[in-house]
C-alpha cells in the first residue's frame, strides 16, 4: 500500500544527495511545453473562437461565448446551499483577518540629509486567478487567490475555472457562488492552458492581466511556464503533498487520516510520513489500510499511497527527521511530536508547517485562515505560498537634492569608469558644470 525507505544507521547525506532518496512525483512541466504552445498561440491569434474550439474539444461544451454572464453569478449565489455559504463566509473572514495583517506600509529611508530613498508598495493593475476543476470543485481556491487579491488592492481581478458539460458550459456553480460572494464579477468559463493564454494575451472580452495565479494541472502550469515574462505567475503548482514529521505521541489514526486527506486530491498526490518509530509506522500501515477502505475515493487514494511519490521513511530520531523533512520542502509540513511548537519552530523548508494534534492540512485548506496555494515540487525551499505580497511591488522612489547628489558624485564617477561606462558619469557631471564635485 505504501512504500518504506529506512534511512537509520547511516549518517544521512547532505542537500540534494539527501533529496534525491527521497519520494517526489515525476511532474514533467517542460514535456508539457510542446503540447500547449500551439493552443497558447491560437488562443493569441483567434481569441474566443479558439477558447470556444478548446471548450468543445476539451470540456465537451458548446459556448457562445467565454464570460459568464452576471446573471449566472446572483443565480449561483442565490442556489448555493445555505451550510455551504456559511462555510464560505466563515473561510473568508478568516482569510481576510491572515491576510489583511500582511499588507506592508510605504517606508523612506533618508540615506543622507535631503536624500531619500522610499519603497512604495503598489499592487498590480489587473489578476488573472485560475480556479481548476479536475477530479474536484473549488470554491475554497477561489478564496484563497481573490482574498490577498482584494488584500493587495488590485483593482481588476478575473477569475477563469473550467466550463462543465453539466452545468450548461458554466463553471462549476459553488465556483460562480464564491466569485460572488466575495464580490468578483468578471469570470471566465476556460479552463487549462487556454485560460492562462486567454490571461496573458486577452481576448475581446478579456483584457490582458499583469498576474496569473492559482494552481492547476500539468498545462496550466505548463502555459505558466510558457508564458512567464509577458505575465507574472506565482510559484508553478505541481500535485499536492503532505508531510508528517511524527513521533511515538502521535495519534496514528489522525496521521493515517491527514496523510490520506491529501493523497484525496489526485493520483499523483504525495503522502510521505517521517519517523523514528517503527511502530508508528507500523500502526499508521494499518490505519491506512482500514480508513481507505471505508473512503468514498478509495482507488485514487491508493494509487496516490502507492505510488512512488509516497512513503513512509524511517529515520534515527527527530534531528535527522528535521533534516528530511528539509530536504523535502513539503507544500504541507504537519509537526506531530511532542513538545510540536519547538519542533516546528526549527523547520526551514515547508509552504505552511501545520502544529500538533489539532491543526490538521485540512483545516489550513479551508478554514485556518492561512493560504492553501503553497509552493510544491520542493520549490519550497525558494518560494512563498500566495499572500498580499504575491500582488504587490515595491517601488524605489529615489529623491536627492543637488547637495546631497554633491556628496557622493565623485563615487558615481569612479564607479562608472571601474565599468567603462563614462556616460553614465556624464549624467552627474552635467550637473555641476562639467565638474565632479569633490567631496567634503
Ligand atoms: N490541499 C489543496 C487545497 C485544497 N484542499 C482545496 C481542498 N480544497 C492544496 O493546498
Ligand atoms: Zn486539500
Amino acid at each position: 500500500m505504501i512504500s518504506r525507505i529506512d534511512l537509520r544507521g547511516d549518517a544521512l547525506p547532505e542537500g540534494a544527495a539527501l533529496r534525491d532518496l527521497l519520494p517526489r512525483a515525476e511532474f514533467d512541466v517542460e514535456a508539457a511545453l510542446e503540447k500547449v504552445r500551439p493552443i497558447c498561440d491560437d488562443v493569441r491569434h483567434r481569441g474566443t473562437a479558439a477558447l470556444i474550439d478548446y471548450a468543445q474539444r476539451f470540456d465537451g461544451v458548446s459556448l457562445e461565448r467565454v464570460r459568464v454572464p452576471t446573471e449566472a453569478l446572483s443565480r449561483a449565489l442565490d442556489e448555493l446551499d445555505p451550510a455551504v455559504r456559511a462555510g464560505l463566509e466563515e473561510a473568508i473572514h478568516r482569510a481576510r483577518l491572515v491576510h489583511r495583517e500582511q499588507r506592508r506600509t510605504d517606508h523612506t529611508t533618508r540615506v543622507v540629509p535631503g536624500g531619500t530613498v522610499t519603497e512604495r508598495w503598489v499592487p498590480v493593475e489587473r489578476v488573472g486567478l485560475y480556479v481548476p476543476g479536475g477530479l474536484a470543485v473549488y470554491p475554497s481556491s477561489v478564496v484563497m487567490n481573490v482574498v490577498p487579491a482584494q488584500e493587495a488592492g488590485v483593482e481588476g481581478i478575473a477569475v477563469s475555472s473550467p466550463p462543465q458539460a453539466r452545468f450548461g458550459g458554466l463553471p462549476h456553480p459553488t465556483v460562480l457562488a464564491a466569485c460572488a460572494l466575495l464580490g468578483v464579477d468578471e469570470v471566465y468559463a476556460a479552463g487549462g492552458a487556454q485560460a492562462i493564454a486567454m490571461f496573458a494575451y486577452g481576448t475581446d472580452e478579456c483584457r490582458p492581466v499583469d498576474l496569473v495565479t492559482g494552481p492547476g494541472n500539468i498545462y496550466v502550469a505548463a502555459a505558466k511556464r510558457l508564458l512567464k515574462g509577458r505575465i507574472g505567475i506565482d510559484a508553478e503548482a505541481g500535485p499536492t503533498e503532505i508531510a508528517v514529521l511524527a513521533d511515538t505521541t502521535a495519534d496514528p489514526a489522525h496521521v493515517a487520516s491527514d496523510l490520506i486527506s491529501q493523497a484525496e486530491h489526485d493520483t499523483l498526490a504525495a503522502a510521505v510520513l517521517v519517523t523514528d518509530s517503527p511502530d508508528l509506522a507500523d500502526a499508521v500501515e494499518t490505519d491506512l489500510k482500514a480508513q481507505v477502505e471505508a473512503t468514498r475515493h478509495r482507488e485514487r487514494i491508493t494509487t496516490a499511497l502507492a505510488g512512488r511519490q509516497s512513503a513512509i521513511v524511517l529515520v534515527d530520531g527527530l534531528d535527522e527527521g528535521l533534516r528530511v523533512v528539509d530536504a523535502y520542502a513539503a507544500e504541507h509540513l504537519e509537526i506531530q511530536t511532542a513538545d510540536a511548537s519547538a519542533v516546528a519552530a526549527r523547520v526551514r523548508n515547508a509552504g505552511a508547517v501545520f502544529v500538533g494534534p489539532y491543526a490538521p492540512v485540512s483545516l489550513g485548506d479551508y478554514c485556518a485562515g492561512s493560504n492553501h496555494v503553497l509552493p510544491t515540487g520542493g520549490c519550497a525551499c525558494h518560494s512563498s505560498g500566495l499572500s498580499v505580497q504575491s500582488f504587490l511591488r515595491g517601488i524605489h522612489v529615489v529623491d536627492y537634492s543637488r547637495d546631497a547628489l554633491a556628496e557622493v558624485a565623485h563615487h558615481v564617477v569612479t564607479l562608472a569608469d571601474a565599468e567603462d561606462l563614462p556616460a553614465h558619469g556624464a549624467a552627474i557631471k552635467a550637473r555641476f558644470d562639467w565638474k565632479v564635485p569633490q567631496s567634503q
